[in-house]
């Protein structure tokens, strides 16, 4: 197939990239710009070539499709090198995104026009690599630097502005975008040649002490993460070293984190991401209901956020509250909200009215007739639940979309409660709503399919990661969460410290460890949820310590103190000899003799409950895949994304790996909590990997 075509506008010949859907460099594109380079090198009808391309984009990168497949040549640094070296101006002609190879093609080209919509940025780090195709030795001599170093290590999308500022775009116009690339190159003919490569840098200002501060500002967002420090390492070589050698350092590093597991599992993110939005059953023609104002009843913490990404979008929203009081403190918060936004500058003060202009406030049910979608963010009971689905029947219009914010309840249930459950389904947001980027979209037995179609692309609309999972208790997150939980609880009362099972599982990734967490999220929560279940229905021995601590006040950091204490207005858990004397006299009581436990042994212990339970969702069809598990995971849990989520984290250590060690807890932890997953039994025994059932099941 011919991807790569050329057609002649006087003495310039202008290559065009059709290769959709975004122009991604393939091996017949490398192959069709190689062969073009060298067929018009030679051709004396051809003064300058232009390189544009079909569709909606400029080439967006290296094809990622092909990552792990043998490479095909020619490589892609090869045929930036051949363009680079030409003797005839080469013109890049920029439209949409030129991103990573793709802008490594374009700064290779001696001259880059752009259309004033487009962007460029190398965003390789977030695929666990870095520019291979001399991007980080090229920006640095052309941009400078110092936004080089932010633009490789952030991977965010420059706009065409920005870019001309920084030189890396001569031209934006708003004319015909190739009509000015060839008057660019018609202008460059017989000017010698203009190659970014062998501009030099005034490596002055770019010592160890502007890379040590690189370092240090970086540090935080790149704990864990193997690709960011081989980035700086290649801008500190484009700065000190000659282009070619420059070129070999950036190939080594490159290598390196092409072979690191970390690019493969986030590789498996970036298409993860893109999967989730695909339902079964679903597609472009399903219908979808419009969403012109959006109800919210409650506005506590929870409500007002959820509001608050409506308002953000320009949807306007009712916001519904029993009592006049709680109904203007929480339109307060929200403009607390917007008032700390715009103090940080993100927002004007005419911005936060325009925001605030998108709310209404009410104390009747009935001012939520015109709503589109209705959302429930009330009070966690059955009962209270059903009520206010009641009201809703009675006042939603006709074809209204009523959800319910609920994390743990049986939406089967509320919707069957009311007269319209095919329009009922759960949108559970993440705390703090207005940040958390999760969004679980629930969808019951009998939920209508325009009413999921229409979530799911308006979680899109809200920027949120939407994902689907079916009714069960804690639906895909926190279902997943209680095993996890269980397990780090249980290593406490063992004979590991609170912080000891918070330093493993912060070093293995997390963000906090989940002592940490459960005092963030308030002890007291777990504590009440426990009194509703009933003994015999939860794992005592793993919380009787916890619910003690509550018993004493230790409701968590809203207090002050909870698994931790922590000093007034400091968020530092500190640990508590108090706890301790608590955690021993539990150990006691259950006859446990304390032990030490290797920082190992309990990440593996939680690990593997999160993937057992992961497995056991998946084999039941409350998630359609292993990689939507993963990005519920890496979005609403912080699951570091550098290991792919826990269902890919367990494809790395094998299915059958992962099936014995469970078997092994069951021997030694009892049957009770370590019943395998049928699925993941069935993986194992036939050598399978979740990628392989996602690829049989799932497409
Ligand atoms: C690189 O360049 C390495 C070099 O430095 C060195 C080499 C030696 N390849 O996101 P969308 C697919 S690394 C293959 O929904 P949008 C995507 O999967 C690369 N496929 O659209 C999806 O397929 P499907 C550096 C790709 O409009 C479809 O295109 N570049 C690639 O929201 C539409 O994608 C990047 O990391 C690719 N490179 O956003 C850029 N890119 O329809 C990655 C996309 O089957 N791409 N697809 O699900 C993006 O950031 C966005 O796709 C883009 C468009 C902004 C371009």
């Amino acid at each position: 197939m011919t991807t790569v075509s050329k057609a002649m506008h006087g003495r310039v010949a202008v290559l065009t990239v059709d290769n959709p859907p975004v122009n991604a460099l393939s091996h017949s594109v490398r192959e069709g710009l190689a062969n073009q380079m060298t067929a018009l090198a030679g051709d004396d009808g051809v003064d300058a070539i232009v390189i544009a391309c079909a569709g909606r984009t400029f080439i967006a990168g290296a094809d990622i499709r092909e990552f792990g497949a043998p490479p095909k040549e020619p490589h892609l640094p090869d045929v930036v090198n051949q363009i680079e070296a030409m003797e005839k101006p080469v013109v890049a002609a920029i439209h949409g995104t030129a991103l990573g190879g793709g802008l490594e093609v374009a700064l290779s080209c001696h001259y880059r026009v752009a259309v004033e919509s487009a962007k460029i940025g190398l965003p390789e780090v977030h695929l666990g690599i870095l520019p291979g195709a001399g991007g980080t030795q090229r920006l640095p001599r052309i941009a400078g630097p110092a936004n080089a170093i932010d633009a490789i290590l952030s991977g965010r999308h420059v706009k065409a502005r920005e870019a001309l500022k920084w030189g890396v775009i001569d031209e934006i116009t708003d004319g015909d975008l190739v009509e000015a690339a060839i008057a660019t190159a018609e202008k460059a003919v017989g000017k010698p040649p203009r190659r970014t490569g062998e501009i030099e840098i005034d490596g002055d200002a770019f010592g160890p002490e502007f890379f040590a501060g690189v370092r240090k500002s970086v540090a935080k967002q790149t704990r864990g993460y193997f690709a960011p420090e081989r980035c700086i390492q290649c801008v500190e070589a484009a700065v000190s070293l000659p282009l070619a050698e420059g070129l070999k350092r950036e190939r080594e590093l490159f290598q390196e984190c092409a072979k690191n597991p970390q690019a493969k599992a986030l590789q498996h993110m970036f298409f993860a991401d893109r999967q989730v939005s695909r339902i079964p059953g679903i597609t472009k023609e399903t219908p979808r209901r419009d969403i012109k104002r959006v109800g919210i009843i409650g506005a506590g913490t929870m409500g007002g956020g959820i509001a608050m990404n409506f308002a953000n979008v320009g949807i306007p929203v009712t916001i519904l509250e029993v009592q006049q009081e709680a109904l203007d403190r929480g339109l307060g918060v929200v403009r607390k909200n917007y008032e700390r936004s715009a103090a940080k500058g993100k927002l004007t003060a005419e911005q936060v009215e325009g925001l605030m202009g998108q709310f209404t406030g009410t104390l009747s049910y009935d001012d939520l007739s015109d709503c589109d979608l209705i959302i429930e963010a009330v009070f966690e009971t059955m009962e209270i639940k059903k009520k206010v689905f009641g009201e809703l029947d009675r006042v939603a219009k006709p074809g209204a979309i009523l959800a319910s914010n609920t994390s743990y309840l049986d939406i089967d249930e509320i919707a069957a409660s009311t007269s319209r459950p095919a329009d009922v389904l759960g949108l559970h947001f993440f705390s703090p709503a207005n940040v958390m980027r999760l969004l679980e979209i629930v969808r019951a037995e009998i939920t209508a399919d325009d009413v999921l179609a229409t979530c799911v692309d308006l979680a899109k609309a809200i920027r949120k990661v939407g994902v689907v999972a079916g009714v069960c208790h804690g639906f895909i997150g926190n279902r997943m969460l209680s095993p996890y939980g269980r397990e780090a609880s249980l290593a406490v009362i063992e004979g590991a410290k609170p912080e000891e099972v918070d330093a493993a599982l912060y070093n293995f990734g997390m963000p906090m460890g989940p002592m940490t967490m459960s005092d963030m999220a308030g002890v007291d929560i777990g504590y009440l949820n426990r009194q509703g279940m009933g003994r015999e229905n939860y794992e005592t021995k793993a919380y009787d310590w916890v619910d003690r601590l509550v018993e004493q006040g230790r409701k968590g950091l809203k207090v002050g103190k909870g698994i931790y204490r922590y000093a007034e207005g400091d968020r530092t858990p500190q640990p508590d000899p108090e706890v301790m004397k608590v955690i021993e006299e539990e150990s006691a009581k259950l006859g446990i003799e304390r032990k030490p436990i290797p920082a190992e042994d309990i990440v593996e212990r939680c690990m593997m409950a999160l993937i057992n339970e992961g497995a056991k969702i998946l084999g039941e069809g409350k998630a359609y895949r292993a990689s939507d598990i993963d990005v519920v995971y890496v979005n609403g849990y912080g699951f570091p994304r550098y290991r792919g989520g826990p269902m890919h984290y367990a494809d790395t250590i094998g299915l059958k790996n992962v099936y014995a060690k469970i078997m092994e807890f069951q021997e030694k932890f009892g049957p009770r909590w370590w019943q395998p997953a049928p699925l993941l039994k069935e993986l194992a025994e036939a050598g399978k990997s979740f990628a392989d059932y996602d690829r049989e099941n799932a497409g």
